[in-house]
């Protein structure tokens, strides 16, 4: 099968050149910014992309594996009771996109469907990192002879522009609610460049939509007692030390299989796992928050860029107070509204929906 690493590896000679993810983490942990809704307390931040390194990837899959995480339960129940439906929406000829497909096991259900039915169809499975990728598309390929796999790994939009490359018609599949880790406005210039840049008249789009429900259902479905949630928030901030010194390292100019290991830019034990659901506007959020005053330690390579940015004592390191949270995840639910609204702004007709037999979730299939 193809494997393409779409992944921009700038190799910057200069702090100020820093890959956008690093430009974002210091943005977001300098400037702290207002959530939607009411309140007005403003939060740093950090790219909820890095929730997903491999240890991260992991915990995931082993989270929807917990009775109380219902969404991929219900996610999948909804893939094996419509499977014909859903797999009648996919013509032979034509390309499946997926988009952060994880380990594979929700996908692999349409797959089989596709590879018993279908003699032609290509899958392009999207994530982030390469190695869980590969493993997760080797595992499939020798099951399903019918269907060409292509790997792409890479974040959207590095992946994007790779998919205009084919002429048949595309179904892009948005799973597992992902879009509920945007903002609607967010969400909807999303769409609108996929569909401009990537998609052609009549080629489709499927999202899976957690529903609003219950406060304490949804609260207990990211607090979990084995504490794999708060294990796979900590991992954000062991991933974001990562992500800066490897930049670092580049800038020094060092090898990392000799380098001595340097001190993590955070300490996790010095942070508590706190997730909050917000009624007013559907919207379950993850937290870290500040056991203690914490230095942020920022290797000395990137501290006088910082400096400059953010002002002189910056680069000696940002100090989060005991009890502030820093922000990492919302996950919006959605009424059942949502899909015509997102239909209307987006201008795609919803033209296909499922929900499962709790009726927690819905998949909603969209076309241009
Ligand atoms: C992958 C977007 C579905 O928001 O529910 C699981 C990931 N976060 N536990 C979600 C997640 C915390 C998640 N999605």
């Amino acid at each position: 099968y193809r494997f393409v690493d779409c992944r921009h590896n700038v190799v910057a000679a200069d702090a100020a050149d820093a890959p956008p993810i690093v430009k974002e983490i210091v943005a977001g942990l300098y400037t702290p910014r207002r959530l939607p809704g009411r309140s007005e307390t403003r939060y740093r931040s950090l790219p909820l992309v890095l929730l997903y390194d491999n240890v991260g990837l992991d915990l995931f899959d082993r989270i929807t594996y917990l009775p109380e995480y219902y969404l991929a339960n219900c996610e999948i129940d909804i893939l094996r009771t419509h499977t014909d439906d859903i797999v009648a929406q996919i013509p032979d000829g034509s390309d499946v996109i997926d988009l952060g497909c994880g380990s594979l096991r929700k996908t692999a259900i349409l797959l089989e469907a596709l590879n018993r039915q279908r003699t032609d169809v290509a899958y392009y499975a999207i994530d982030v990192m390469p190695d869980p990728l590969h493993e997760s598309i080797s595992k499939l390929v020798p099951k399903f002879p019918n269907i060409a796999f292509v790997g792409l790994c890479g974040m959207y939009e590095e992946v994007l522009p790779r998919l205009r490359e084919s002429p048949r018609q595309k179904t892009v599949l948005w799973l597992g609610s992902s879009v509920g880790n945007y903002h609607t406005d967010e969400v909807v210039q999303f769409l609108e460049q996929l569909s401009s840049s990537v998609l052609a008249p009549d080629d489709a789009i499927l999202i899976g939509m957690d529903k609003l429900k219950d406060r304490q259902v949804i609260l207990d479905a990211y607090c979990d007692p084995q504490g794999l949630r708060a294990e796979f928030a900590f991992n954000i901030l062991a991933h974001t030390s990562t992500v800066i010194h490897d930049y670092a390292r580049r800038l020094r100019g060092s090898d990392p299989s000799t380098d001595c290991s340097p001190p993590a830019v955070f300490d996790r034990e010095q942070f508590a796992y706190v997730n909050t659901y917000d009624d007013e506007i559907g919207g379950h959020k993850i937290f870290l928050e500040a056991r203690d005053d914490v230095s942020v330690r920022w290797p000395r390579e990137i501290a006088d860029w910082i400096s400059d940015t953010y002002g002189d004592a910056a680069g000696d390191g940002l100090v989060i107070k005991r009890g502030e949270r820093i922000f990492i995840e919302p996950s919006y639910k959605f009424g059942d509204s949502a899909a015509e609204v997102l239909g209307r702004r987006t201008g795609l007709v919803l033209s296909a929906k499922w929900t499962d037999r709790q009726e927690n979730c819905m998949l909603n299939l969209f076309r241009k």
